[in-house]
């Protein structure tokens, strides 16, 4: 049976390279923007999911989105930060995929986001597809190419 290792990029499914919902930062619809960049400064990541409180995929907040919200005509008004909620401030309108999904669906959806939501049937958050995870299996294919010629 092949194993991850020697397998092609586009014989993969997203399951296989998969971050899972507990390795993952996340803030909730209700939080204010205040906790948000809490949770965003404390992780070192540019941008996390947003759940429901139901661990439903909701969308997807990030650094300069919440600083734009809270930038005035000559600067920043922070007490805004704990007036705004993150799902008035969050993009809602992004890609989702599932772990049935290929790593070529995956691919094609990581030129355009750093990194994609997965999502069950239902909706529920089961994790993210990141353009590190991808270019590894990309990097893994080209030197595999290489060997065998
Ligand atoms: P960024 O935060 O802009 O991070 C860009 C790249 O910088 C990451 O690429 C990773 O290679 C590195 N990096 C940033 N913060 C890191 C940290 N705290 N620990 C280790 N490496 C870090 P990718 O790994 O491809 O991630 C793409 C995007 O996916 C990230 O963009 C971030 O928005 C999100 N992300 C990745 N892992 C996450 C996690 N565990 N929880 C929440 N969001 C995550």
């Amino acid at each position: 049976m092949s194993t991850t290792q020697d397998k092609q990029l586009s014989d993969m499914k997203i399951s296989e390279v998969l971050i899972p919902a507990e390795k993952v930062a996340h803030v909730q619809l209700n939080n204010p923007l205040e906790h948000a960049l809490l949770v965003l400064m404390k992780s070192g990541y540019a941008a996390v999911p947003v759940l429901d409180a139901t661990y439903k995929f909701a969308g997807i907040i990030g650094k300069t989105v919440i600083l734009n919200e809270v930038l005035g005509i000559e600067s920043f008004e922070m007490e805004r930060l704990s007036e705004i909620r993150v799902m008035d401030a969050m993009a809602a309108n992004v890609p989702t995929l599932t772990r049935e999904n290929s790593l070529l669906d995956g691919l094609n959806a990581s030129i355009d986001h750093p990194f994609v939501c997965i999502v069950d049937k239902d909706g529920y958050f089961d994790g993210i597809l990141t353009r590190r995870a991808i270019l590894k299996q990309v990097k893994k294919d080209i030197y595999m190419n290489a060997y065998k010629k």
